[in-house]
């Protein structure tokens, strides 16, 4: 039996990170806390290129386009949908989950989901660095994990 596990070990990788700026108050914690987890792990912070869209709807186009680039091994995408404002959340909410998913099957690269969607903002700000966490950082390591377990996937089958 051969058992593959990623570790989130970032030297030398590219990462690209897109955010959304919609709830700027709690997005912003959310790149914080990626761009903490991502040099903390190795990731040279000029090796990061962030950018910012105006809502979750447009996280999947901007990650087609940055991944398109080839450039990078792994991407976050950041944003936070609030049950309580909008009537258009499932499709807000629904669509961008799905397009960055399909991003990420389309171009081969891991894609750290950090869209919170939350019901109140109170739930989004825990878990924007207060109590649940950050799940910018979340989606930083995740990203990561995935990076180098395609790696060692890669590596395996090349021996
Ligand atoms: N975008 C968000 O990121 N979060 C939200 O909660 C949200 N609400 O409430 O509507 C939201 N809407 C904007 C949307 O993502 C697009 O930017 C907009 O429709 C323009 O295309």
């Amino acid at each position: 039996m051969a058992e593959f596990t990623g570790a989130p070990e970032g030297r030398g990788r590219r990462v690209a990170v897109v955010v959304a700026r919609f709830n700027q108050s709690i997005t912003q914690r959310l790149l914080d806390g990626a761009l903490d987890g991502l040099v903390r792990h190795g990731v040279a912070f000029e090796d990061i290129d962030v950018a910012w869209v105006p809502g979750a709807w447009e996280l999947p186009s901007a990650a087609r386009r940055m991944l398109g680039s080839d450039r990078y091994t792994a991407l976050v995408a950041l944003g936070a949908v609030i049950r309580g404002e909008t009537p258009h959340f499932d499709f807000v909410a629904g669509e961008s989950a799905r397009g960055l998913s399909q991003a990420a099957a389309e171009f081969d690269v891991p894609i750290g989901f950090g869209l919170l969607t939350c019901d109140t903002m109170q739930q989004a700000d825990e878990r924007a660095g207060g109590a649940h966490g950050n799940k910018g950082w979340d989606a930083a390591l995740a990203a990561l994990e995935m990076a180098d377990l395609f790696d060692r996937l890669d590596a395996a089958d090349q021996a």
